[in-house]
């Protein structure tokens, strides 16, 4: 099976890869929906719950309390799976990334057209005035972090209850719409919109590379039930 993947991946010159939090568990941060996911483990709310616009706005201190401990994970490195999709791009033969992480780690492997369908911990605006801090700056700032202005600052992420910025959704419907082959990686394909977008590949090269069933997994002409660092560390 690994060998059908390598043999594609070298024919292939539009490589679109759709991926989610399965990506980065190897890199240390947990998923949503795996088996050590946050959803399995408890709080006083359920993620999505803390992770919505509604929460957020009435209960900063204890959504900062959950995104600084779970979300803004300290260290974390890119590992083979998103250096080696950084490396196809830089040969040509990947079109893009589109992700529905949030921790920016494609791009510290190096990749240039990353479509980040939910948006990125590294980007934060004040509320109030839209003055831009980074991951950095809320990092430093204890607590909920407040702009000079005195506004609360959040962080450029699409919380449960927000809408998609239609830009990069456009960019990613064009990807998908030129893809020679497709690669989806580490995602429970259950959270809409974004998980509807690869109805729009319809060539016969649909890789799955997930470690638990998908909804979609009929969908698939390959399915690899490997972690995908260890997967594309062989590549
Ligand atoms: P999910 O629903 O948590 O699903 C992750 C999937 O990946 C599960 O089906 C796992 O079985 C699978 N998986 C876990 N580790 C691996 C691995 N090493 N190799 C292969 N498969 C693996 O996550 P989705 O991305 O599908 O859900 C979308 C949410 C999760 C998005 O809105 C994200 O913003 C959000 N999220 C992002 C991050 C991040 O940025 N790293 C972390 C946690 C959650």
């Amino acid at each position: 099976m690994l060998e059908t993947l390598r043999q594609w991946v070298s024919e292939s010159r539009r490589i679109v890869f759709f991926g989610g939090a399965g990506v980065s568990t190897e890199s240390g941060i947990p998923d949503f929906r795996g088996v050590d996911g946050l959803y399995r483990q408890k709080y006083d709310y359920p993620p999505e719950t803390i992770l919505s616009h509604d929460f957020f706005m009435r209960r900063p201190e204890e959504f900062y309390r959950f995104y600084r401990e779970k979300i803004l994970v300290e260290g974390a490195k890119p590992n083979p799976a998103h250096y080696k999709l950084a490396e196809w791009e830089a040969e040509g033969r990947l079109l893009a990334v589109i992700t529905q992480n949030i921790d920016g780690l494609h791009q510290l492997a190096g990749s240039k057209n990353v479509l980040e369908l939910h948006g990125s911990v590294q980007r934060n605006h004040c509320v109030k005035c839209r003055r831009f801090y980074s991951d950095a700056a809320i990092r430093a700032m204890q607590g909920v972090p407040h702009c000079e202005c005195g506004g609360v600052i959040k962080p450029d992420v699409v919380l449960y209850g927000e809408a998609l910025d239609q830009v990069v959704m456009h960019r990613a419907i064009s990807a998908l719409s030129q893809a020679d082959m497709l690669i989806i990686g580490g995602t429970s394909l259950s959270v809409y919109p974004a998980a509807g977008l690869i109805d729009l590949y319809n060539g016969n090269r649909l890789v799955l590379i997930n470690k638990t069933e998908t909804p979609q997994d009929r969908r698939a002409n390959l399915i690899l039930r490997d972690p995908i660092g260890q997967i594309f560390s062989q590549l």
